[in-house]
Parts: C-alpha cells; structure tokens; sequence
C-alpha cells in the first residue's frame, strides 16, 4: 500500500509492516517496471547484509530500499552506494547521533582508540543490467533506530542508544531528501564522503578475492575504491580497492 508522505523528493512509498527483505520487494517491483519506488518496512524476517550475511532487522527499526533507473554505466553505481552512506550518516547526524562512514558502506559511531566503532547502519545495493547500461539498481539502507542495542548482533548500536528515540517518518522523508540530493550530484557525493569518513587516516586491512591488502587508508577515487599504502617491505605502494571487506 502507497503512503502519503508529504515528500519533498519524487519517491513514492510503499510500506510494510513485515516483509522478508525490503531489497527483494524492491527486484519483484523492478521485475514489474516500477521506478523511483521506496519500499519500507517495520521489520525484516530475513533482512540481508552483503556475501548473503544477515541483517537484523527488529521492529523499530527503518529498513528501506529506493528503486531508480538511473541513466549511468555500471561502474559508477558504487557511487549510489556511497551516497547513501552520505545520506544516511547526515540524517543520524541531525538526529544527534557522531554517525561516520567506514568504507565502504557501513555508517559507524567511533568508539574507543584506534578507528574503533559500532555498527548504526548498512547500506547493500543490488543491481541488474548489461555492460554498459544499469536497468535497475535498488540501495538498501537499513537504519538501527529506535531499538536497543542489547537486541542486536554484538558490535552494533543505535539512535536510541546514541542519541533518544526519532520520529521515523521524519527520519525517513529527511533521508530521502538527502539521498535525492546526493543521486541528482554525483560530482559531489565523494567529497561528502571524504569529509565524513571514519576509514581515511586509519591502518586497515581490505580483504577480497584476490588477497588482503594492508596499510593504511589514504584517500577515495572518484569513483569510490579506497587507496591504500600498503607497507609490504621497505618501499610503500598504493593499491586501490574497489570492493572488498574493510577493517579498522
Ligand atoms: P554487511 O554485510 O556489511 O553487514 C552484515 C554484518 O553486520 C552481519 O554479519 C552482522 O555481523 C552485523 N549486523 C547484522 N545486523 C546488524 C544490525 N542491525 N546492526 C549492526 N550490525 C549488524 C550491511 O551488510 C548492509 C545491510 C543492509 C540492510 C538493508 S535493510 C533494507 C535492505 N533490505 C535488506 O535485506 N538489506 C537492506
């Protein structure tokens, strides 16, 4: 069923009390043809992180994925993921919440020493198309909002906890507005990135397919891989990473 929520983007909203996965209602819409769709949900029975990890997904919390077809290659759709990111860590900050960004996707609050951190918020985009064209992307941002920490997987937090608890209709609309901002100018989603990141300046070790990678993380490209200066030996290098599992 649509909502009315008085958006000041052009997203209409579909809500869910419960639904396995807001990312797979958003493929069944996309399968159908539908475009710039939010579908949003109180609770996820089988709400997904990225690698088919679970995503807890409790009553309480914002757990939501935009459907667009945007006009780009499927190399600049990393982009959309870390506007997202940006999207979401500006919202939390509103909500009185030190949400950061750690590579890629995942918006933290630091804690402790070191580019320590808790979890407040992940972001998974799914996508189909061919080489040169994306049909469809979907961005999942599932949100910890107003749920106790103690009701999560080790390692995480929450608005409520960091902050207190959020009108989630509001929480949402300021979310879509600012996903919408960030979408309509690419240009500038890195430099946001960049001036929230929890991850530039840290020692980290990216693991991926092809084999970890350790140094510390200098900078993002303009398309959103991570730079590293590994210190394998005596001379640094750069590598840079476009996807892969970051910690710090
Ligand atoms: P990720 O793979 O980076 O993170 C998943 C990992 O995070 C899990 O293995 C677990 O350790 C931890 N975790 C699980 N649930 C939570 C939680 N609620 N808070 C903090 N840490 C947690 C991140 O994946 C991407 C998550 C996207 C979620 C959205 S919600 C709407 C949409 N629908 C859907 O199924 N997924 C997306």
């Amino acid at each position: 069923p649509a909502v009315e929520f008085g958006l000041d983007a052009p997203f209409t909203v579909e809500f869910h009390d419960a639904v396995e996965s807001t990312n797979a209602v958003a493929r069944e819409r996309a399968t159908d043809g539908a475009s710039d769709l939010v579908v949003l949900a109180d609770e996820q029975t089988g709400g997904r992180g990225r690698l088919d990890r679970e995503w807890s997904s409790p009553p309480g919390g914002i757990w939501l994925s935009v459907l667009t077809r945007p006009a780009i290659t499927p190399a600049r759709a990393p982009l959309y993921t870390l506007a997202a990111s940006v999207a979401t860590a500006r919202t939390a900050r509103e909500a009185g919440v030190d949400a950061r960004i750690k590579w890629p996707n995942d918006v933290v609050v630091p804690a402790g020493e070191n580019g320590g951190y808790r979890k407040l918020a992940g972001v998974l985009t799914e996508m189909e198309g061919e080489t040169d064209r994306v049909a469809w992307l979907a961005v999942g941002i599932g949100v910890n909002a107003n749920i106790d920490a103690n009701a999560l997987p080790e390692g995480a937090t929450t608005v409520r906890d960091e902050a207190a608890d959020v009108d989630r209709r509001r929480f949402v609309q300021r979310l879509l507005e600012a996903f919408d901002d960030a979408r309509t100018d690419l240009e500038a989603v890195v430099p946001a990135w960049r001036e929230l990141a929890l991850t530039l300046g840290q020692r980290v070790r990216v693991d991926r397919p092809a084999g970890a990678v350790v140094g510390e993380a200098v900078d993002i490209t303009a398309a959103g891989a991570l730079v590293i200066e590994t210190d394998a030996g005596e001379e640094r290098t750069t590598v840079t990473v476009s996807a892969g599992d970051c910690e710090h």
